[in-house]
């Protein structure tokens, strides 16, 4: 081999070893509408870790359900129909009371408590991810629940036979619990499903309900402060084992960045909706205390349900929180 050849073949190989691995577009299934401040937060984090990788890995989101609505997310993400997505987990405590932990009413009622409870009940929520395939990345609370409704409600009474829109287990045995009727729909079509009269009612943050418009439709919003639920950005932990360490690091770094940026956003919007929805013609309110105690009531019953469901993993997640 002469000295030229032998140049050539060392670029050659240089080269290949420079050549970074092929680039991979992943698509981001996410179920709120492209406005939301969660959707809002993955198209960052989708651009974070397309730039910061170089483009070894492009990310896409679709938001509002447009590739998968938010029931089926889950399950496309773990089959690997889609590398990665955002789900609100606890729309699948059927598989796992674990997913349920951030529904539980009244445990806690401000982001900081919230907080506190996600930091215990974290590591419980990552196992039974790990069991289905999926590797968490971030996640971001919802603003505190409170109750919409058409009509004007100030007693326990007044929810009997209301048809009530749910979103999860937890929304759905509330309606059962208060004698409402209750009609699970994602958030992606509840304009339509108030403006038809298929639900007159929903627990949900004032962010979903501005989001959706609903004043188009409801006239009052009571802060119940029951819960505040979380979504949840998983990828495949196969997609994710073949990615490289340093990428790795790039999207762990883009995805603590987003969880810190969507918790702002979820604290900042609380305000900013609730103000919203009062501007666009709603009573927007705190339960009085009659209806306080009356979901009190109610949020026990669920509550002991929730614990007799999780078992001892539940149990240990709530004694943690309480002796804080
Ligand atoms: N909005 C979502 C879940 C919780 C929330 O505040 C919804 O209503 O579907």
């Amino acid at each position: 081999m002469n000295h030229m050849t032998s140049f050539y073949a060392g670029a050659v190989a240089v080269a290949a070893l420079a050549t970074p691995a092929i680039a991979e577009n992943w698509d981001m299934p996410m179920a709120y509408s492209g406005s939301n401040f969660h959707s809002v937060t993955g198209a960052e984090f989708a651009e974070c870790v397309t730039t910061g990788t170089g483009g070894d890995i492009s990310i896409t989101t679709h938001p509002g359900g447009s590739l998968f609505a938010g029931a089926d997310i889950k399950r496309a993400i773990q089959t690997g129909q889609v590398p990665i997505g955002e789900r609100l987990l606890s729309g699948h405590q059927n598989e796992s009371a674990i997913f349920g932990w951030d529904s539980v009413p009244f445990l806690v009622s401000s982001f900081d408590e919230h907080d506190k409870l996600y930091e215990i009940a974290k590591p419980a929520v990552e196992e039974v991810l790990a069991e289905q395939n999926l590797t968490l990345l971030y996640s971001v609370p919802w603003p505190p629940q409170g109750l919409y409704f058409r009509d004007e409600v100030t007693t326990m009474e007044d929810m009997v036979g209301v048809k009530f829109r749910s979103y999860n287990n937890a929304t759905s045995r509330l309606a059962e619990l208060t004698g409402m009727l209750p009609v699970t729909i994602e958030a992606a079509e509840i304009s339509q499903a108030f403006a038809t009269g298929v639900a007159d009612s929903m627990v949900s943050s004032g962010a979903t309900g501005y989001d959706r418009k609903v004043w188009e439709s409801l006239n009052y919003f009571y802060s119940v402060d029951a819960w505040l639920p979380r979504n949840y950005v998983m990828v495949n932990s196969d997609v994710w084992a073949d990615v490289s360490d340093a990428n790795k690091n790039i999207v762990m770094a883009c995805a603590g960045m987003a969880e810190y940026a969507g918790t702002w956003r979820a604290k900042e919007y609380t305000g900013f909706t609730l103000a919203g929805l009062a501007a666009g013609g709603m009573t927007v309110e705190p339960a009085n205390e009659n209806l306080m105690e009356g979901l009190k009531a109610v949020g026990a019953t669920m509550t002991a349900e929730w614990l007799e469901a999780a078992g001892e993993p539940g149990a240990a997640i709530v004694e943690a929180f309480n002796a804080e």
